[in-house]
Parts: C-alpha cells; sequence; structure tokens
C-alpha cells in the first residue's frame, strides 16, 4: 500500500478541488474514490460512462477479470465500481510484460482487460491476442491528451487506449556514502564492477524486465536500446551477466516497499512512480529532504505508456468497454495518479492530480530530460534473442 501525501497536501488538494467546483473531502487521494458519476457533477457534466451506454443500459456482466502490473492501481477504485455497477472484479498482477504475454500464450483465456505497455501492444496485435476496440463506445476516451493517442505501435487506437505513462531510470540514497560525491548519472552504476563494489554491500536492485534491463544495458554499451543486432544483444546480455553477483535482487513488483522504502537497497534501476513513492514516502517535512532520489542517466533512458486493452478471448466486451471508459474519467483517471505516482495521459485528469505530482520532475520530465528518453519497440524476431539472453541471464 502506497503511502500517500501528507496532510499539507491533502490540505492543498481540497483546496484545489474546491477551486475547481468542489469534491468531497479528502479528493481522490483519500480511501474513499469518488464513484464516476460523482465526478460528472464535479466536472460539470463532462462526459462519463453514464453516457457510454445505450438507453436501454449496458449489459454488464457479473464479473470481469483484470490483469495489471503490481500496485498499478488504487484498488478502492475497482470496489467502487463493483458498488456502483454490480460487476465483481476478479484483479490479478504480473510483474513485466513478458510476464503477461506468457501467461497469454499458454493459454489463459480468463482475461478481459489487460494492460501491456506500447511494443508488447504492437506484438500482441501481430499474434491476434487483443480484441478490436471503438474509441467512439469510450466517451472518455476524449479526456485523452492528443499527444498520446494514435500512438504507432496502435495506430488509431484500434486496439487500446492510454492508462499510465513513466520513466526507467535509476533511485538511490543520495546520503549513500560513495553517491554524496558520486550522484549515479550513468548506467554504469548499475553494470560496472568497479564501481558495483564501493555499494553492492549495502544493496543494488534492478528490474526483473528482460527489455527493461537488456535496454539500459545496450545504452550503457553506447547501443540502441532497441537493438537487433545478435552481437550487440550478447554483449549486453554479457554485462548483465557480469554485473549480477553485485545484485541483491531482481524485482519490479514491489520492490518500492519492501527494497527502497524498507532500505534494503541504496540503488535501483526504477520506474519513475515507484521512484516517486520511495521519495515521498521517506520526505522529512522538517528538513524537506527524502532518503531517495531519482536521475535519468546521460546515457539516455525508456519513456513508456503502458494501456488498457481488451483480450480477443474476452467474452465481456461490452462490460469491459464500460469498465475502460470508467478508468478513463477524469477524476478516476486523478485517483489513479495520486496512487501510483505514475503521470497520466487523461488530460482532463490534471484538475484532479495533486500538484506535487504535477510538479514532481521526476513524474513530469522536463524538456531537456525528455530529450533524452526513448520508447521501446518491437525487435522482430530478435525477441528471441533477447529471450535466450533473458534465460541465460537469470540461469546464472
Ligand atoms: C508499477 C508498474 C509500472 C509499469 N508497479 C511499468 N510499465
Amino acid at each position: 500500500m502506497k503511502k500517500i501525501l501528507y496532510p499539507i497536501l491533502l490540505f492543498v488538494l481540497i483546496v484545489l478541488l474546491a477551486a475547481c467546483g468542489g469534491g468531497p473531502a479528502g479528493g481522490p487521494a483519500a480511501s474513499e474514490p469518488e464513484t464516476a458519476s460523482e465526478a460528472a457533477a464535479d466536472t460539470g457534466g463532462e462526459v462519463t460512462e453514464e453516457t457510454a451506454v445505450s438507453e436501454a443500459g449496458p449489459q454488464l456482466a457479473d464479473e470481469l477479470s483484470v490483469y495489471n502490473w503490481a500496485d498499478y492501481i488504487d484498488e478502492e477504485l475497482l470496489t467502487a465500481y463493483e458498488e456502483e455497477y454490480g460487476v465483481h472484479i476478479l484483479y490479478d498482477t504480473f510483474a513485466s510484460n513478458e510476464d503477461l504475454l506468457a501467461k497469454l500464450q499458454a493459454g489463459a483465456t480468463g482475461y478481459d482487460v489487460i494492460v501491456p505497455s506500447d511494443y508488447m501492444v504492437s506484438q500482441m496485435i501481430e499474434l491476434g491476442l487483443l480484441a478490436e476496440i471503438d474509441t467512439a463506445q469510450i466517451p472518455n476516451f476524449a479526456n485523452i491528451g492528443d499527444e498520446f493517442k494514435n500512438a504507432p505501435f496502435d495506430p488509431g487506437n484500434k486496439h487500446c487506449v492510454p492508462y499510465q505513462w513513466g520513466t526507467s531510470g535509476i533511485a538511490y540514497h543520495p546520503t549513500e556514502p560513495y553517491f554524496v560525491d558520486n550522484p549515479p548519472n550513468s548506467w554504469a552504476y548499475l553494470f560496472d564492477p568497479a564501481l558495483l563494489e564501493n555499494y553492492a554491500g549495502d544493496g543494488i536492485n534492478v528490474l526483473n524486465d528482460p527489455r527493461e534491463l537488456m535496454a539500459a544495458a545496450l545504452v550503457y554499451l553506447g547501443y540502441e536500446g532497441n537493438s537487433q543486432n545478435p552481437d550487440e544483444i550478447a554483449q549486453a546480455r554479457d554485462v548483465v551477466i557480469k554485473a549480477k553477483p553485485y545484485y541483491k535482487t531482481f524485482n519490479s513488483e514491489d520492490y518500492d516497499d519492501t527494497l527502497l522504502i524498507a532500505g534494503e537497497v541504496v540503488i535501483s534501476h526504477s520506474w519513475s512512480g515507484d521512484a516517486a513513492n520511495a521519495y515521498w514516502s521517506t520526505y522529512d517535512d522538517a528538513t524537506g529532504e527524502s532518503e531517495w532520489a531519482y536521475t535519468i542517466p546521460e546515457e539516455g533512458a525508456v519513456k513508456w505508456l503502458d494501456n488498457i486493452c481488451i483480450t480477443a478471448s474476452s467474452q465481456k466486451q461490452e462490460t469491459a468497454v464500460h469498465f475502460i471508459n470508467y478508468l478513463l474519467d477524469a477524476a478516476n483517471g486523478a485517483a489513479i495518479t495520486n496512487f501510483t505516482y505514475y503521470a497520466s495521459p487523461n488530460e482532463a485528469a490534471k484538475a484532479y492530480i495533486v500538484e506535487e505530482i504535477l510538479n514532481d520532475p521526476s513524474i513530469y520530465p522536463p524538456e531537456d530530460v525528455q530529450a533524452k528518453l526513448y520508447w521501446l519497440t518491437e525487435v522482430g524476431d530478435a525477441v528471441f534473442l533477447y529471450d535466450e539472453a533473458w534465460t541465460a541471464i537469470k540461469g546464472q
């Protein structure tokens, strides 16, 4: 469970909400999220899922199965949906795109709604794993910012809609003795044994995510993070294998709470929102300092967009579309970001996102940092080389 903002921030939020036309005290960061219909009132009648349904009302199933990244929604939102619409949500989580794909390819047909990243959306479209959607049936799609629509991995949003976005950088303990004079601003701090030996004893974590870790090793070597070159991929694999003895953990699921905030490691390959959770959870009001910092390495880093999609095998597409529309509601989109600390592609949600998140440059990176970011893209048949590399890394 993420520790959410401090009373003072909550106060700021309440003032902000009041200025926006009033929300319930506590706002989206509080433990009782709004329902979408309350949100409609808050947003002065902006489109909500209420308008998504035919006059006869939607034919909602009794149950909907949702498969999402770990720690990636305020589960109160799910409860609110269940209570309002009588649809029981079966909720399950995964650690990486590859885990999600493996689950679907192993024949799991129970999942209705899934949340793959950009490059995995293209892979899944090619594999026929995603249902087509019609965004005209999702009125709250209008809340999504134009720059997040019609992405190259899913032209015309024919299969998915944006959920959250972020970056993949390095979270570190600024007071770790070695980092005081050497802030870890390069991937070398996760891969160069000469550096690693200075702080490995205090704990190093890397994301348990094949494309992410390989991309970091590739750009560290001066190659493209999406390399399809067998020799470059092999070199990146070997970099990780050489560094592996210094790693305490490969964790991308609960590392923010169990490793960073818990003080089990001093540096971690990290997604922006998880680093921000560590930052805010260890922030000291008195000193204005936190135990954690986040940096985008100078060689560049991944920027990703996760997407809500419906599986081709789902028998509950109308309910899935209804649920997706609920997640895209402005207040609900803000509740997600206020919980996850990831940036929202939902432009209308910005009115409800707490200022500390909107103004946090590690969550919404400024232009000079954006310039160093790149997307992971599908790598064609090289995907098998990445799979082999990962097996070798994990098998060592
Ligand atoms: C948060 C998951 C972040 C998703 N725990 C990265 N694509």
